[in-house]
């Protein structure tokens, strides 16, 4: 059934199966034990497919063997389809058509697992009769996080054994459950001991050969599927609980239309619309975005002048200089990582404040049971507060979060390097200054670098790693590495005025703030951006932010809509208005207020207003924003389009399914980025001159990213 127009796996085998030292067959008492080697994650890509293929048929067909076991070499059962494979001519048997031959085996296989068996590797499980797995593997189908389903019968089996509403959960949020839950859910027969896989699997199927247990087909479990049919509302009730979470992607709602199929429809008939469903997604932009991304979050640790032997200074105690908001967030993150942290303030007021935020925190956590409530006290006891900066003699790092002003973070900088330990990295969390300059007021530049942290810094994903310019290589290394430990995905970006997030996002805020003076509503452009699927629009977040960060009525100049809301005492959601109205569950409605203001507002800037189109929103935010990476990628300030598109979308949540501004600019065609450059340049100033990079891109037909 290939067709040339099926962008995945299904001809017919093509690859060279020979003994490739993929697959293995060995025989042990009379059970096949079939091994794959495959490294790193043993993926599931043709000549694996098709060893195993031949394995099981050699195994089928061997009269002395009994049973056989599947197992995997190196860290971990297969972790999936070979992601590199999507979109390219299919090659090798189909890994549906795999899981099938394996289900029809006449004789009794066993999956022994050790790792995470994902994706492909869990339905690879499902086709096996048994599943046996030591205690620290872990399962799951986490398609959906690359836009697609389970295309191998994960959508039809996995409800058969767990039940609808567990498959449900487990689909379309792709969460690894670990093997003790699996095997509670039935999804394991039996945990083995965490060092004696094979040879527990080996015993598991010579008893099932003892006890004459033949085959036992997941796709002939009935019970569970049949138990939910003639309940359609189930699949509705899901789709509108789980609305926020699905929001604008188009994988959910596919996930939830196969597992329906499985209840409605026979097994083979399932299987077909899994893949109607699944071909459709994996073509999509959605699916490229999102594998593009899973790409990406690796690619940030490549850095060209670090190959990956570069040596790094250890990080076993840190130190935190400010207990605010920024820095007690900050110090969660290593405490959560299990790592020490000494926290110096100024006043001890602030610093019994900041203790008890983080605290607080930790119990929250603990209330939603995410956290164990031991955890919290375990977390605490790794936290010293003190107001003695004689304290930061001795962590590995420091990491200085005060106030946002180059003088006062230069005495830091300056008090620090009298008192660090020779060799200690001293980071600063600037959001925009210069680091270079920080550094040059220690004897020590060699060891300076920023780490930038998103707020709130204990949830926020993105950790800028900023390389100063005399910052050592060590340094540099062991900060980009320390990122993954404490949970952030960390990009190197250059020094440069707001570095590589908050340059770009200056952008958009200066064209969000002229829009509304030319003629849209501040909810017009918060709702554009809201629907393209950023979590809100500048206006919504200005208001949550408080509107007077860094007003004062002494100095304001009434100038701005800000400044005047401010003046109105209108400070945004604390004092219940601001750009909006706020009711008592801080729900946002426009304000009529703020309406004749900005028509008032507009009118003495001597602009006449007109009408804006939604198209023409999104365009002037995002395109200046595009034109700025570009910028920021012929100054090198960043290594690649895909590490920019990792701050937005792990640091201002940029829709994933929209894989970040570069991959965006891609898929809207660069020539109509260039323009519109070209247009308002023209139109309206110098501020939007195209950078020579896009230019030379379109003269060239290239693409910033190469995979949209
Ligand atoms: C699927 O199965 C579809 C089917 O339902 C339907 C088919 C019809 N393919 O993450 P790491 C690479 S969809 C290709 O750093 P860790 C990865 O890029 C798949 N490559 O290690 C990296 O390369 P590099 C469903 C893959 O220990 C290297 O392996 N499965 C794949 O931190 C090491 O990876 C998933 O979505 C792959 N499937 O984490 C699981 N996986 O060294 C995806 C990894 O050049 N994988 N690579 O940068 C993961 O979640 C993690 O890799 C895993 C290990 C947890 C397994």
């Amino acid at each position: 059934h290939a067709s040339p127009e099926q962008p995945f796996n299904l001809g017919g085998s093509d690859v060279a199966d020979t003994q490739s030292g993929v697959t293995d067959l060995k025989v042990e008492d009379g059970i096949a034990i079939v091994t794959v080697n495959n490294p790193p994650v043993n993926a599931l890509g043709a000549a694996v497919r098709d060893g195993v293929a031949a394995r099981m048929r050699e195994a089928a067909a061997d009269p002395a063997t009994e049973a056989v076991v599947l197992i995997c070499a190196g860290r971990t059962f297969f972790a999936g389809a070979d992601i590199t494979e999507f979109g390219k001519p299919p090659k090798g048997i189909p890994l549906g058509e795999l899981v099938t031959l394996i289900e029809d085996m006449p004789k009794p296989v066993v999956a022994a697992i050790h790792g995470t068996a994902l994706g492909g590797g869990l339905e690879m499980a499902l086709g096996c009769h048994y599943r046996v797995a030591v205690p620290s593997a872990r399962v799951g189908l986490p398609e959906v996080k690359l836009g697609i389903l389970p295309g191998a019968g994960g959508t039809q089996r996995l409800p058969r054994i767990v039940g609808v509403e567990r498959a449900l959960e487990m689909i379309t949020s792709g969460e690894h459950v670990p093997a003790p839950k699996a095997k509670e859910a039935g999804l394991i027969d039996e945990l083995a001991p965490e060092e004696g896989l094979r040879q527990a699997a080996l015993d598991f199927a010579k008893r099932l050969v003892a006890e004459g247990k033949g085959p036992r087909k997941v796709r002939d479990l009935s019970d569970k599927v049949e138990a939910a049919r003639g309940k359609p509302e189930v699949f509705a009730d899901f789709a509108k609980a789980n609305a926020r979470r699905f929001r604008g992607f188009e994988a959910p709602a596919a996930c939830i239309e196969a597992v329906k199929a499985a209840v409605e429809l026979p097994f083979e008939q399932g299987i077909a619309k899994e893949r109607d469903l699944f071909l459709k997604l994996v073509a999509g932009t959605q699916s490229k975005a999102q594998r593009y991304v899973f790409f990406a979050e690796r690619e940030v640790r490549k850095i060209p002048d670090l190959p990956d032997d570069t040596p790094t200074l250890p990080v076993n105690s840190v130190g935190i200089i400010g207990a605010g908001t920024m820095g007690g967030g900050i110090a969660m993150n290593f405490l959560n990582a299990g790592i020490p942290v000494t926290i110096v303030e100024m006043k001890q007021e602030a610093l019994d404040r900041g203790l008890s935020v983080i605290r607080k925190n930790y119990e929250a956590s603990a209330a939603k049971g995410r956290l164990k409530p031991e955890d919290v006290e375990k977390r605490m006891s790794l936290i010293t507060g003190t107001l003695d900066f004689e304290a930061l003699s001795t962590p590995d790092l420091v990491i200085e979060a005060v106030y946002e002003n180059m003088d006062i973070k230069k005495d830091v900088f300056r008090r620090l390097d009298k008192i660090a330990k020779p060799g200690a990295i001293l980071a600063s969390n600037t959001s925009y200054l210069n680091v270079d300059e920080i550094a040059s007021v220690t004897s020590r530049p060699e060891s300076v670098i920023g780490m930038h942290f998103f707020s709130p810094a204990n949830v926020m994903k993105l950790l800028e790693v900023v390389r100063a310019e005399k910052a050592s290589k060590e340094v540099v290394a062991t900060a980009v590495k320390l990122a993954p430990k404490i949970g952030k995905i960390g990009v190197l970006v250059g020094v440069c005025y707001g570095f590589v997030g908050n340059r770009m996002l200056a952008e958009r805020q200066r064209e969000a703030n002229r829009l509304v003076e030319e003629g849209a509503m501040p909810w017009d452009v918060d709702r554009v951006l809201y629907e393209f699927g950023l979590p809100m629009g500048p206006f919504a977040m200005s208001d949550l932010a408080g509107l007077d960060i860094g007003w004062s009525r002494e100095t304001s100049k009434g100038e701005t809509l800000r400044e005047k809301l401010c003046e109105m005492d209108r400070r945004g959601q604390k004092t219940g208005a601001g750009f909006y109205d706020y009711d008592a569950n801080r729900k946002a409605t426009p304000s009529p207020i703020v309406e004749q203001m900005v028509l008032d507002h507009s009118k003495q800037k001597g602009i006449t207003r007109r009408q804006i189109s939604d198209a023409e929103i999104l365009e002037r935010l995002i395109y200046p924003m595009i034109n700025e990476g570009a910028k920021i990628l012929e100054e090198g300030k960043a290594i690649r389009a895909s590490d920019i598109d990792m701050v937005w979308i792990n640091g201002y949540g940029w829709p994933v399914y929209r894989g970040g501004p570069m991959f965006y600019a891609d898929t809207v065609g660069l020539e109509n980025v260039l323009a519109r450059m070209e247009q308002w340049e023209r139109e309206i100033g110098p501020e939007f001159r195209p950078s020579d990079l896009l230019r030379r891109k379109v003269e060239a037909g290239e693409t910033f990213t190469g995979a949209a």
